[in-house]
């Protein structure tokens, strides 16, 4: 069913959470950079024209309040056009670098289309229902194969919902009569590491009624081989052993709070 060599590729693809971890660390380290040089040059100026009660030197070339300190084209306006041009070169750096690396995860990576997964997110009061490509469905939990692409279809079958796991670092509306696509891929090694079953908590992000709260679900990635055999085990009607439910047929709010409560 699946290409075990176009399956190998998946496992070189960068997940969201490490983009955005990334993101993350060089933001925080460019900003503490800058920080610290601009508080220590600050405090160093503030040392150095402190008043020691001495007269002030008759050269001193003070700034003047309503004026650019750009002096004739002296050392102020040297320091004036440095600075200036060290925070071009560093904002300019980050947008361009950000902008791109965001444009990754918001198409993902190519791969060969057959080997992506599409599956129909729908967000209820208050729940998840999932439809896989054969038609199964299930509610809750979703279950996925590792290093494969999997696309999302997110929509809502009453009121504006928010489907969205932190630890993925997805996120995409869930709104009645609409689609947004969101796609998440977890390598092998990752579901290996959490010791052959890798999970993911699903919250919904968007104030949706009295049981948003409890509008919780679960992503289950499992190893390629034990996916497909539990896929195989979906095509013929309530074989499964996750919880299934038809179409259309909404879970009372009293079922969803008590499926989506921690176990
Ligand atoms: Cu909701």
């Amino acid at each position: 069913m699946i290409d075990p060599v176009i399956l190998q590729q998946g496992s070189d693809w960068r997940a969201q959470a490490e983009v955005f971890d990334e993101i993350f660390f060089i933001f925080l380290a460019l900003g503490t950079l800058v920080g610290t040089i601009v508080v220590a040059y600050t405090l160093w100026n503030v040392y150095k024209y402190r008043d020691d009660g001495s007269e002030p030197k008759e050269d001193f070339d003070a700034p003047v309040v309503g004026e650019l300190p750009t002096g004739q084209g002296g050392p102020k306006a040297k320091k004036l056009f440095l600075s200036f041009g060290l925070s071009a070169i560093v904002v300019i750096s980050l947008v361009v670098y950000a902008y791109g690396i965001l444009l990754y995860v918001e198409e993902g990576p190519d791969t060969a289309d057959e080997s992506d997964i599409e599956i129909l997110v729908e967000g209820y009061q208050f729940g998840w229902e999932y439809e896989y490509p054969n038609g199964h469905t299930t509610t809750g939990e979703m279950v996925v194969p590792a290093d494969h692409r999997v696309n999302l279809d997110v929509t809502s079958r009453d009121v504006w919902h928010n489907f969205g796991s932190s630890e993925l670092r997805i996120k995409s509306d869930a709104i009645p009569g609409e689609t947004s696509e969101v796609w998440f891929s977890v390598s092998s090694e990752e579901v290996e590491a959490q010791g052959g079953e890798a999970t993911y908590r699903v919250e919904c992000f968007e104030l949706c009624g009295a049981g948003h709260s409890a509008m919780t679900g679960q992503i289950t990635v499992l190893p390629q081989d034990e996916w497909e055999e539990w896929y195989a085990g979906t095509q013929s009607e309530n074989t499964s052993n996750i919880e299934t439910t038809s179409a259309g047929n909404a879970p009372s709010v009293d079922n969803a709070i008590i499926r989506g409560a921690p176990t």
